[in-house]
């Protein structure tokens, strides 16, 4: 794990700002990156940021066509073979509850001026899976910073788009739409927690959650909510999707834990999704991340808060 955190990111790359061709074609940015034309909109330039592991990536392939998403059917191959219908443009996000700001931001003024970066995180499935992804996105607090964050709030609360004509996996109540997740404020503020636009400097494919999903390394995969319709600010704990379904296997916080088992099964290794490499590997705690976001939790019981 490469992390400094007196470097920027600035520091490190000349290209501060990269943005995704949904902002280059919304125009606010086109001015900006005027010189970026024609055949560049097939690609986002990005560089790793400082905040990057330097473990070896999965293959595109991998991270697009071994996922989890629901609301397209409970098969791994399922969100890549039924997603292709799914519209994401025009695209519109609530945000609502403890804000300054509150309203129905469009995807692309949302993201106008935000700083977008390439991020490679490791990502880790409670079902003892993981990959390593470049992300393409920004940090979750640019934006909370932007709608103003009321004191009074404590957590902030996600939600999935319904729209069943689209998404065929909520024709079924396999869990119950929306999907929803949730961060204690102080988390979701955390500089490591991205939402994401993109995956290998391409826009994000339907079933990594297109057009914006959150990504949350340290956390177990389905914290990482995708196609997100609505942020709320609010000041109790907010219900999440698996703790609804299944409170006694999935708590609120989500830690990637070697020490805390899944009542199903041990978490103290994991599988690297991927060619060769089948052989299972220790599990980090905190999936890697515990210098950078181990203080979030000091004085908490991680067994009891899992
Ligand atoms: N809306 C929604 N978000 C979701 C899920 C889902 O079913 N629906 N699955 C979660 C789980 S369990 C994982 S492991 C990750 C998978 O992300 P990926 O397919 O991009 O690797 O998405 C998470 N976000
Ligand atoms: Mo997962």
């Amino acid at each position: 794990m490469r992390y400094t955190p007196d470097l920027k990111w600035s520091d490190v790359t000349p290209k501060a700002n990269f943005l995704n061709r949904r902002q280059l074609m919304a125009g606010a940015g086109a001015l900006a990156l005027g010189s970026i034309a024609g055949p560049a909109l097939a690609s986002i330039q990005t560089a790793p940021s400082s905040y990057s592991t330097d473990e070896e990536p999965n293959s595109y392939e991998d991270a697009t066509s071994y996922n989890n998403f629901y609301e397209f059917g409970t098969g791994k191959g399922d969100p890549a073979r039924y997603s292709d219908n799914l519209t994401t443009d025009p695209w519109s996000v609530k945000i609502d509850g403890l804000v300054d700001r509150p309203g129905d931001y469009d995807l692309a003024d949302l993201t106008s001026g935000v700083t977008m970066e390439e991020r490679i995180y490791r990502f880790r499935c409670v079902e003892a899976w993981a990959m390593v992804i470049p992300w393409v996105g920004f940090e979750l607090s640019q934006i909370l910073s932007r709608v103003g964050v009321q004191s009074s709030a404590k957590y902030v609360s996600f939600e999935t788009l319904v729209r069943p004509e689209e998404m065929p996996g909520q024709r079924y109540n396999t869990l119950d739409w929306p999907y929803r997740e949730g961060l204690r404020l102080d988390e979701a503020m955390h500089p490591l927690t991205i939402m994401a636009t993109g995956l290998y400097g391409e826009e994000l494919p339907n079933q990594n959650g297109a057009p914006l999903r959150l990504v949350v390394p340290w956390k177990y995969g389905f914290k990482s909510i995708k196609s997100i319709v609505r942020i709320t600010l609010t000041s109790e704990q907010p219900e999440t999707s698996w703790n609804m379904a299944n409170p006694r296997e999935y708590g609120f916080y989500c830690n990637v834990n070697p020490e805390v088992d899944h009542p199903r099964w041990s978490q103290a290794t994991e599988r690297r999704i991927g060619g060769f490499i089948a052989k299972r590997q220790p599990t980090l705690m905190m999936n890697g991340y515990a210098d950078q976001v181990g203080s979030l939790y000091a004085g908490m019981d991680l067994a009891k808060d899992f």
